[in-house]
């Protein structure tokens, strides 16, 4: 990190900042009532003062009338939280921060089944066989810059998936493998002008082939690659090799280009390694040239792969078509799009600065009439230390978390352009204490074009003393601050588990849900397909059908009895039941749990799903519905008699 003499300059400036911009120094405001400082994490704590739990409490008092949604009322936004590695999304209501309803993704989930039931087990398709995810980047599809409640797409950095959400029925229904690449980091998607492509970062550099014969990175055959996934087919478009590696992305407002952070240009296997540069880049791509390029067929492909490949390296210090690379400070991580259209802005991480790229200049720097690739940089403002992603207010203003000082700071995007030329302003306008350690920020609406600068989620990574103690394992504490006035107030901390790394805000408006299913929607429609060829009614019939070792044991659902009290089979049978829920009454879902053989599912009206399990122990088995549903929930049971053979 950087050394004592860049920090105490850095200290200097943070404090003229904040006495002159907004008048409303930390230390002023506190006084010398503000009591012994929390050390903070990251054994970097600068001496900041830090306010009590009293303190805010009675400062938050206000603003947090604004927060309560009273019992009945409802909520004005959706929030969609990554559940980080414990592999789910989550959805919230906002400003009560009430959890709505969680979205089993890449975890297993003991609840509805997912993971366990035959419908979710296709959608996962090969990678079925993992049990475990880490998503960190949740967002949600767009039509012309806007939210159009279609889908939420979210990464998995541990095994390289990119996962599809319906946002009518809030189902993940569709999860592919990213070929050739280890670790799915940033994703963001197209915004213009629709959600076309989902662009995923591979974060790591691997040897290609990686079949064992080297360890080596600095090969030339070693690289990561960017992806573009049909957002509709949910199939790989294009992968782009790139120098160095990548980290976060984002997408503008024409929908002709990307941009991405690297902060390991050194192809380093080591932390000291991947800080040896003094500068790291941004890395541009040119999506209409790579499409091109694609349709003339100059492409290669890896492997067993089809998946069309365009190399974005440098040739002899000559950039590709596809690609421009922009030095930055050493080590960036996020980049964010304003909502303007204007700037992306990468922020600094190692360095106190972001460094704001005009996309007004994007063409001249792919028609090489730029001097040099850092002539695309308009700005490059001292914010604070470790900045890590920015967020929109659409009032002109962004918010950049500051991990290190803990903090908040608001700034003033044209200001901070102007600063660039040597204009004397001050494009600070006000730093909040957050705790502690933010990772993302966002704003409602940031990444459209409707930006409208009412509610502030900041996802801290440390809790510490702020909630009741759990023991070694501490909640990450999700804060949100009211930014519709020109002040930044906190109103709430919200304790969430490991680990939202970010989230997204959409108007209610903009989410159109399904009350119960329709009977022919394509969730289930294999399992209906399957029924079909039994010639099963599934609304109506109650039938076990044998096919070999194989059963079908086929039933409705209605509160509160199964079509079938009963069903018998033999030892050793490979045994499915699939139950159609009648009911039609929003609310009603159903489930079934077989005791002692790991099955359970959810069964919502009118969905239809389907479990397989071995039959493997001869005896009576009691199966019982799960969800409660009706005053003889506890009465919904059934047995399974397994025959010995
Ligand atoms: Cu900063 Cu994965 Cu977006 Cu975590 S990432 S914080
Ligand atoms: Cu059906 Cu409980
Ligand atoms: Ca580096």
């Amino acid at each position: 990190m950087s050394d004592n003499k860049s920090k105490s300059d850095h200290e200097t400036v943070k404090a003229k900042q904040e006495t002159e911009s907004t008048g409303l120094s930390r230390r002023g405001f506190l006084g010398t009532s503000a009591v012994a400082s929390v050390a903070l994490a990251g054994a970097t704590a600068l001496g900041s003062v830090v306010f009590t739990r009293e303190t805010w409490a009675a400062a938050a008092k206000d603003a947090q009338s604004k927060v309560h949604v009273g019992p009945g009322d409802l909520d004005d936004y959706y929030g969609f939280w990554s559940g980080g590695h414990q592999g789910e999304v989550r959805i919230m209501g906002i400003p009560s921060m009430r959890e709505l309803l969680r979205i089993p993704v890449f975890n297993i989930d003991s609840a509805t089944g997912w993971g366990l039931t035959n419908e979710s087990k296709r959608i996962m398709g090969d990678s079925a066989k993992f049990q475990n995810g880490d998503c960190h980047h949740p967002h949600l599809s767009m039509t012309d810059g806007k939210y159009d409640g279609k889908y939420l797409f979210i990464n998995d950095k541990a095994n390289s998936r990119v996962a599809r959400i319906r946002l009518d029925v809030m189902k993940c229904d569709k999860m592919i493998t990213v070929p050739n690449v280890q670790a799915v980091h940033g994703l963001r998607l197209q915004k213009m002008p629709h959600t076309k492509y989902v662009f995923a970062n591979a974060e790591f550099v691997i040897p290609h082939p990686n079949d064992g014969s080297t360890f080596d990175l600095q090969d030339k055959n070693s690289y990561t690659m960017f992806n573009a996934i049909d957002a509709e087919k949910m199939e790989m478009a294009f992968q782009v090799i790139v120098e160095g590696n990548l980290d976060n992305t984002d997408a503008d407002y024409t929908g002709k280009y990307a941009a991405s952070t690297c902060y390991n240009s050194e192809k380093a296997y080591d932390l000291g390694g991947m800080m040896r540069n003094e500068r790291d880049w941004v890395v541009v791509f040119n999506i209409p040239r790579v499409e091109a390029a694609i349709k003339a067929g100059k492409f290669i492909t890896l492997g067993d792969s089809k998946v069309p490949v365009v190399d974005g390296r440098r040739t002899e210090g000559k950039d590709s078509a596809f690609t421009r690379y922009i030095p930055v400070p050493k080590n960036p991580h996020g980049i964010n799009m304003s909502p303007d259209g204007k700037y992306f802005i990468a922020a600094g991480k190692l360095s106190p600065t972001c460094t704001i790229i005009a996309t007004a200049k994007l063409d001249d720097l792919f028609d090489d009439k730029l001097k040099e690739p850092r002539d695309a940089v308009v700005g490059e403002p001292e914010l604070g230390l470790g900045p890590l992603h920015t967020t929109f207010d659409g009032r002109g203003n962004a918010y950049t978390t500051l991990f290190i000082d803990s903090q908040v700071v608001k700034w003033n995007m044209d200001e901070a352009v102007r600063a660039y030329t040597g204009e004397k302003v001050n494009y600070i306008k006000q730093k909040l204490d957050v705790q502690y350690q933010p990772g993302h920020n966002h704003a409602s609406l940031t990444e459209t074009s409707e930006a409208d600068g009412k509610w502030l989620m900041v996802l801290s990574k440390f809790s510490k003393d702020r909630f009741l103690p759990t023991g070694p394992l501490h909640p990450e504490n999700d804060q949100l601050i009211d930014i519709s006035g020109d002040e930044m107030k906190l109103v709430h901390d919200g304790p969430a588990f490991a680990e939202p790394h970010d989230c997204v805000m959409a108007r209610r408006d903009q989410i159109r849900t399904k009350k119960i299913w329709d009977r022919n929607d394509p969730f289930f429609a294999e399992t209906v397909a399957i029924a079909a060829k039994d010639g099963i009614k599934l609304e109506t019939d109650n039938k076990v059908i044998r096919d070999g070792k194989k059963v079908r044991v086929y039933m409705t659902s209605m509160a509160p009895a199964y079509g079938l009290p009963e069903f018998t089979v033999k030892q050793g049978d490979e045994v499915t039941v699939t139950i159609t829920n009648i009911d039609k009454i929003e609310d009603v879902t159903h489930g079934f749990v077989m005791t002692n053989h790991g099955v359970s599912m959810e069964i919502s009206p009118q969905q239809t799903a389907s479990i397989t399990f071995i039959a493997d122990k001869a005896g009576l088995h009691w199966y019982y519905c799960s969800w409660f549903c009706h005053a003889l929930h506890m009465e919904m049971v059934g047995r399974m008699l397994v025959d010995k053979v």
